[in-house]
C-alpha cells in the first residue's frame, strides 16, 4: 500500500501546534514500515522548516538497553532538533512552559556539539570524537503526540522520536578530556533521585551513538553539520514535568542542567 507521507506529517504537525493528543498512526495503518515512518518524519520536518524554523541538530533515542527493553524493541531511533525547541536558560534554570506541550517528560542527555560535518558510511567512534568540539550535559523534554504516550516503534519514528525541547548546560568539555563511558549522571526530580546512569549504558559509549547516527544520515544522503548539537539518547526513565516541578541532571564532569515547569 502506498502511504501519503505528507498527509501524516500534517496530522502530526497539527498535534504539535494544537498541543493535542492523536491516535497512533498504526491504529489506521497497522503495518506501517520503519522506512515509511522515516519518510513521514522527513515530511514533518520539511513542513516545519518551511514555516521558517531551522535545524539546530539531531538526536538518537532508545540507545540504552533499559529503554529498549521498556519499549520491547532492539534498535535505536533517530530524529531532528529544531532551533525553536532549544531552551534559553534564565539565571541557570530553563523554564519549560507547560502550555507549549501535551504531556512533557524530561530525561538526561549527553550532548555533542560538532566542530566539523560528519556523515557515514564508515564513521567510527574515534571519527565521531575527532569531529566533536565539546561534550555538554543536557536535559531533553520529550512529548509524544500520541494518546497516553503510547505508540509502536514506527509511530514514534514518524513523530520525530517525541522530540519537544532541549536544555543545554554551560560546562562543556573537550571530547577527549573525559572518559565518556564512565561519565556519570544523576537525575533529580523535586530533590529526589529518580535515576542514575553512566555513558557506557548508551551502546557501550555515547561516541558509538554519535557514529551510528552519522552512518544513519549518511545512508540517506544527509550529514550532521558543524555547530549542530547531537543528543546521544537517555539512559534513565523519563519523568513527567508538571507546573512547579524542578528537575536537575547532575553530571560527574559536565556540571548540572536545571529545568522548572512553569
Ligand atoms: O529521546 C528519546 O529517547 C525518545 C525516544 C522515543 C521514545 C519515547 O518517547 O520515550
Ligand atoms: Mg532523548
Amino acid at each position: 500500500m502506498s502511504i501519503d507521507h505528507a498527509h501524516w506529517a500534517e496530522y502530526l504537525a497539527a498535534g504539535v501546534d494544537e498541543r493535542r493528543e492523536l491516535a497512533a498512526i498504526t491504529k489506521t495503518i497497522e503495518d506501517l514500515s520503519i522506512d515509511d515512518a522515516y519518510a513521514i518524519q522527513a515530511a514533518l520536518l520539511e513542513l516545519q522548516l518551511g514555516r521558517g524554523d531551522t535545524l539546530a541538530g539531531a538526536k538518537l533515542g532508545l540507545t540504552s538497553a533499559a529503554k529498549q527493553e521498556q519499549m520491547g524493541v532492539s534498535e535505536p531511533v533517530y530524529g531532528w532538533v529544531r532551533s525553536s525547541t532549544v531552551l534559553e536558560p534564565d539565571d541557570g534554570v530553563n523554564p519549560v512552559a507547560l502550555s507549549d506541550f501535551i504531556h512533557p517528560r524530561i530525561e538526561p542527555e549527553i550532548v555533542f556539539r560538532l566542530a566539523e560535518d560528519l556523515a557515514g558510511p564508515g564513521v567510527t567512534a574515534g571519527d565521531a570524537l575527532d569531529a566533536t568540539a565539546e561534550v555538554i550535559g543536557g536535559i531533553e523534554v520529550i512529548d509524544s503526540r500520541y494518546e497516553a504516550f503510547s505508540f509502536t516503534l514506527p509511530d514514534v519514528v514518524a513523530d520525530n522520536t517525541s522530540a519537544a525541547a532541549v536544555a543545554i548546560g554551560t560546562d562543556g568539555v573537550g571530547p577527549r578530556e573525559v572518559d565518556l563511558t564512565t561519565l556519570g549522571c544523576v537525575l533529580e526530580v523535586d530533590g529526589e533521585i529518580t535515576g542514575t546512569a553512566t555513558g557506557a549504558a548508551l551502546l557501550g559509549s555515547p561516541a558509538e551513538c554519535l557514529a551510528m547516527l552519522a552512518n544513519h544520515v549518511g545512508k540517506h544522503g544527509q550529514k550532521l553539520e558543524a555547530g549542530w548539537i547531537i543528543m546521544a539518547g537517555a539512559a534513565t526513565d523519563a519523568k513527567p514535568l508538571a507546573v512547579g516541578t524542578t528537575a536537575a541532571a547532575r553530571y560527574s564532569s559536565l556540571g548540572s542542567v536545571r529545568v522548572v515547569g512553569v
